[in-house]
């Protein structure tokens, strides 16, 4: 008898894992578990209470393609509101948790939502935005809708809460995203793009159907992938999507952080049996030296995908050392894409990762590239260009914002990624430089335009840049402000003026934008002819000040 096997590894018989009793969320800390089934109803009965509850409890009145804002930390209400939002035909605009009242409002006001579901913790940051932008307590009141679900919080006075929201009702028609409403906005998450403050951009039901099955060809297929740490930020597109989105079509639970620490991370790695994490590069870096590595039982870890700012061979090698070292069977892999990209447009497979180190691996299925000159034409074979993306997985646009949308997107759909790559001769990408203005402080966006805005609200500082710094240290950008000041400081006087800055700016802006990599008393900013920053010319500087 002959047998013919396949060429491809076995892979796992969904009927387990796909089990509508199967976890799907599980709150690290209390143990809580939302189960598939559960999280279906639930989204449905919440998409009903958003659409039709909502107005008869006081609240304002949603409908299809209204804004609907969420802060939170992670919590596992956040995949409920978060599809029952898309469920209810909504657009969900997701905003940075750490964000001030000042950040959220530019957020909210830019996007035009109607509602905002909160965390407890973060209500006192919502009220304080609608003060700023005169609506008083009782109008604040319609739109405020408190995540007290499924832990209550005593004490909140009589705002809505998710649970009234909630066991009403099941919607029934709205979910569908048949033909051309494919194309509907689902999330407005914010980026700044290639310049500028942060923009919405409008990510469509389309993009995220055909992200997932790109994800889906590179993504371990060897039955190793059990369970996944969801320590990224929810809000942020990296965990949006590859952390609420992606592991339930794999049937993966998700065991949810409210916030990253090194501690926890390893406790629930033991306890909940975490096979997958995903990370930014500065958590690999904790991980290579930190002592709970060595005082968990880490060995259901398999796959590390880091994400969202570069990952250097040096660092996969030490933390797949360290890892290792505790007998564990760790694959380290690194992913690439954008706000824009919805968001993966690179990512090393699995059998490559440890042989590819550096690199973000080839291009996903049904995406095309260019790598562009400064002349706008192709860089010659092997030399490096702006990295251009065409596919089904490019956001439709930045909201409400044709110009920005134009200077992005050309006519025949090529996508700018300000960012320079290069192809090696096996087809894979490496970044080697970028060419917008965006800093990333731990795989989080710092837009200078928008520090330098805060900046030049100080009293004594006339002109301002800001520009990113590299602390090998720390694996990350730092934000680094060359400022003038408005009195002619002397020389023993500017270390102490680019401190008070420091402080200055800690109130108003969100912890990830402080300007950890110094403020620095300058003269005069370079500027070309046309009074545009020469970031280039900064960033020379700070080489010479020996930071960069
Ligand atoms: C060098 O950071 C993101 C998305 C990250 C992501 C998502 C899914 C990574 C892997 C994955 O599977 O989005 P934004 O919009 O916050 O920031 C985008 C910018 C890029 O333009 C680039 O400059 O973040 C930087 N970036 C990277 N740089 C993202 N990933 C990488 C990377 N190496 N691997």
């Amino acid at each position: 008898m002959t047998v013919y096997t396949s060429p491809y590894p076995a892979v796992p018989v969904p009927d387990d894992e796909y089990s509508p009793n199967a976890p799907a969320f599980i709150d690290a800390a209390s143990g809580k578990t939302i189960s598939r089934s559960e999280w279906r109803d639930l989204t449905l009965s919440l998409a009903w209470g958003m659409r039709h509850e909502l107005p008869k409890l006081g609240g304002v009145a949603i409908t299809r393609g209204d804004v609907v804002m969420v802060f939170s930390p992670n919590s596992i209400a956040w995949p409920v509101v978060l599809f029952a939002g898309i469920a209810a035909g909504l657009r969900m605009t997701l905003a940075n948790s750490s964000y001030t009242a000042r950040e959220l409002e530019h957020q909210w006001t830019d996007s035009g939502a109607k509602v905002v579901f909160v965390h407890p913790a973060l209500l006192p940051v919502v009220l304080e935005m609608f003060k700023h932008l005169d609506v008083d307590l009782t109008a604040a009141r319609r739109k405020i809708v408190v995540l007290d679900w499924p832990f209550r919080e005593p004490g909140l006075g009589d705002f809505l809460r998710l649970d009234d929201l909630l066991g009403k009702g099941a919607l029934k028609d709205e979910e569908k995203f048949p033909g051309e409403l494919a194309n509907e906005t689902v999330l407005v998450c914010y980026s700044s793009g290639t310049t500028g403050k942060p923009k919405g951009v409008m990510t469509t039901h389309r993009n995220l159907t055909a992200l997932m099955g790109m994800v889906d060809t590179v993504y371990p297929r060897d039955g190793t992938s059990q369970v996944m740490l969801g320590a990224l930020p929810f809000y942020h597109i990296f965990g949006a999507i590859k952390l609420l989105h992606f592991p339930f079509t794999r049937g993966m639970p998700t065991v949810v952080m409210q916030k990253f620490d090194p501690v926890d991370a390893c406790k629930w790695i033991e306890k909940y049996r975490v096979s997958d994490m995903l990370v930014v590069p500065p958590m690999c870096l904790i991980f290579t030296h930190h002592p709970a590595v060595g005082q968990y039982n880490l060995k259901s870890l398999k796959f590390l995908l880091s994400g969202a700012a570069p990952l250097g061979a040096p660092l996969v090698n030490a933390l797949a050392k360290r890892l290792k070292s505790v007998g564990t069977n760790i694959i380290v892999s690194q992913g690439y894409g954008l706000t824009e990209t919805s968001p993966t447009s690179h990512m090393l497979p699995v059998h490559d990762a440890m042989r590819k180190i550096g690199s973000i691996g080839p291009l996903l299925p049904n995406l095309e590239a260019r790598l562009v000159n400064d002349d706008v034409d192709d860089a010659a074979v092997g030399q490096p260009g702006e990295l251009w993306l065409r596919g089904p997985s490019i956001m439709k646009g930045y909201l409400n914002n044709v110009e920005a949308t134009t200077n992005a997107i050309t006519p025949d759909g090529w996508f700018k990624t300000g960012d320079v790559a290069v192809i090696d001769e096996d087809g894979y990408y490496a970044i080697v430089d970028r060419r917008k203005e965006l800093i990333k402080y731990k795989g989080f966006q710092v837009p200078p335009a928008e520090l330098e805005s805060v900046l030049l609200q100080h009293p004594d500082i006339v002109d301002v840049a800001v520009i990113g710094v590299v602390s090998e240290e720390e694996a990350t950008e730092l934000p680094r402000a060359y400022v003038v000041s408005k009195n002619g400081l002397a020389p023993h006087e500017t270390k102490a003026f680019g401190e008070s800055v420091q402080e200055w700016i800690k109130p108003r802006v969100a912890r990830h934008k402080f300007l950890r990599g110094g403020v620095v008393v300058v003269d005069v900013i370079p500027k070309s002819a046309a009074g545009k920053i020469l970031r280039r010319e900064l960033r020379e500087r700070a080489k010479a000040e020996g930071v960069a």
